[in-house]
């Protein structure tokens, strides 16, 4: 299975495409759109968000709901090319009146000045319009794809907010809860936290940062469950599915770091305080007394839920701006300022939830034949009996 998006930030539409989605699975377009809704919700966004309103369209591997076992393409229409038809428009050559608003003052945190020199943009917006995270828009639109595939063999994902800059929004790891607890309780606020209680104190946090014209980080945390043991390899060091995770995560704009489980900390517990115990019983087989390592061991899935934690840097464009150069006078400034959210990280959990979805089912597809979907479901069936009789 893989996946490559196209399209900017201003211009037309985001477009993607995914193959490798086995045929006969039936598509809720409703829940990709919901996924893409939550994505552009959450506290702290800016006015962009009021511009646009996404929603996907289906232009291949789709019929009557129902894949094909082709290419899925995508769609999603940027609602604010309308304001920029001339400026993004990607066939009418350049002429002074369709190259305003140059940027040409890069921000410092962005991609803007170390694009401008990998790909000689002396327009600074040509690498702005791509690396901006617009395009986790259509990569939500491809992993909600994903995960209707592993809902369909019984697996659920769920990313969402455990820390608000310095603030963490509940104690940690919560494997008492399942994900459709997890779901109810985050999705009942508009930070995505479980904790309703820290609601208040976030959002004072937000509006102080907004009116200080600063921006805020946090960490992620995904976590999923009923995976299959056994998912990845420690054979070689490219099979491990842990590392292919990490990558994923790493993949989407603004992360700074990838953890498993109790990640950072197990760097200074005792390996007793660390390691999870084997436990068995008939019924289900093998087991583990506790979770701290994440649901990996070997770079394999151990039948855990999977655990993943994700530091987000704040957002790069402030309203505050920061020291930077002119890429053409070279004359120190401050840097452009563009309209910006004050924190993205509801959205970013959103994102992340679904990367992992993505990487997820093609492990899955990788591991069993998947050309068709009660094929594939019979083969996972038939695996999971196996690991109880192991
Ligand atoms: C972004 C800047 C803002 C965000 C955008 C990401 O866009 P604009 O420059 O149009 O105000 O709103 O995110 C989205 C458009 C989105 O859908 O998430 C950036 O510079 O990365």
């Amino acid at each position: 299975m893989h996946y490559i998006t196209a399209g900017e930030s201003h211009g037309p539409q985001l477009t993607g495409i995914i193959e490798g989605i086995p045929a006969g699975l039936t598509i809720d377009v409703d829940e990709i759109n919901q996924a893409l809704a939550s994505r552009q919700g959450g506290y702290g966004r800016g006015n962009r968000q009021k511009i646009e309103h996404d929603q996907v369209e289906i232009v291949g591997g789709l019929r009557h709901g129902v894949t094909l076992g082709s290419p899925l393409a995508l769609v999603v229409k940027n609602r604010d090319h309308a304001h920029w038809s001339e400026i993004m428009n990607p066939t009418s050559p350049a002429t002074p009146a369709n190259t305003v608003r140059r940027v040409e003052h890069p921000r410092p945190g962005h991609a803007d000045l170390v694009g401008g020199m990998k790909y000689r943009h002396r327009d600074l917006r040509n690498v702005l319009e791509r690396s901006s995270a617009r395009e986790t828009a259509i990569r939500v639109a491809i992993g909600n794809i994903c995960e209707q595939l592993l809902a369909a063999l019984g697996i659920q994902v769920i990313g969402y907010v455990q820390q608000v800059g310095s603030v963490k929004a509940d104690d940690g790891i919560s494997p008492a809860l399942n994900v459709a607890q997890i779901k109810e309780q985050v999705e009942a606020n508009d930070l995505r936290i479980l904790d309703q209680d820290k609601v208040a104190s976030i959002h004072d946090l937000i509006d102080q940062t907004k009116r200080a014209g600063d921006t805020l980080g946090g960490v992620i945390r995904v976590v999923v469950e009923n995976v299959p043991a056994g998912l990845g390899s420690y054979v070689s060091w490219d099979t491990k599915l842990d590392a292919k995770l990490a990558g994923a995560v790493m993949g989407v704009n603004a992360i700074k770091g990838v953890s498993f489980g109790d990640g950072f900390k197990d760097a200074t517990n005792l390996g007793s305080q660390v390691m999870d115990e084997i436990s068995y019983d008939p019924a289900n087989g093998f087991s583990r007394l506790t979770n701290h390592l994440g649901g990996f061991e070997g770079g394999m899935t151990n039948g855990m839920p999977i655990i993943i934690n994700a530091a987000m840097k704040p957002i790069p464009t402030l309203y505050k701006p920061l020291q930077t150069v002119d890429v053409n006078t070279k004359k120190p400034l401050k840097a452009n300022v563009e309209r910006s959210d004050t924190t993205a990280i509801v959205p970013a959990s959103i994102v992340v939830e679904n990367v992992v979805a993505i990487e997820l089912a093609k492990a899955v597809t990788d591991a069993f034949e998947s050309s068709n979907i009660e094929r594939l479901k019979g083969e996972i069936d038939r695996y999971r009996r196996e690991l109880v009789e192991y």
